[in-house]
């Protein structure tokens, strides 16, 4: 009888680990992380395009295709409950859960101009790319505009 009991236990422990109930506190360090590498890329783009760094095609389009890919990643870290009046850490205003359709819009919009980015990126054609560079920007800032606290 105690073995049972302790294999039912083992397993209703096995069972909770393996649900993996994500903290509210994880999900916000996941979402700030995705955009910490978006913006770390983003900024050096940005330095490249502004010139105040040598513009180099190569280093760009590496950046821009790691940017087009991460922008895919945060959405699943915006957890009810998670905003920046239920959290300290986090910098996301509560109005996002109230508006996702427009939320997910914007998600979208940015995710389509970084892809055109990482692609025009590949030309090698300097003046598209800066043109592409702004465009990506503005899909950034709507999102920050709207949803992120200052
Ligand atoms: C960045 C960065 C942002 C965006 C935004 C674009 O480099 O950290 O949040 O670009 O400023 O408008």
């Amino acid at each position: 009888m105690n073995k049972m009991w302790l294999a039912v236990s083992l397993s209703l422990l096995a069972n909770m680990l393996q649900a993996g109930e994500i903290k509210p506190e994880s999900a916000i360090e996941y979402r700030q992380s995705a955009f910490h590498i978006m913006g770390w890329h983003f900024k050096t783009m940005g330095a490249m395009v502004k010139g105040e760094i040598p513009f180099n095609k190569e280093t760009f389009s590496k950046k821009a295709d790691i940017v087009a890919f991460v922008s895919t990643l945060p959405s699943e870290g915006f957890l009810k409950g998670t905003s920046s009046s239920e959290f300290v850490e986090s910098k996301t205003k509560a109005l996002l859960w109230e508006k996702m359709d427009d939320v997910k819009a914007k998600a979208e919009a940015n995710q389509k101009e970084t892809k055109a980015l990482a692609e025009i990126a590949k030309t090698g054609d300097e003046k598209a790319i800066k043109e592409q560079f702004g465009k990506t920007a503005k899909t950034c800032k709507a999102c920050h505009d709207d949803y992120r606290e200052e």
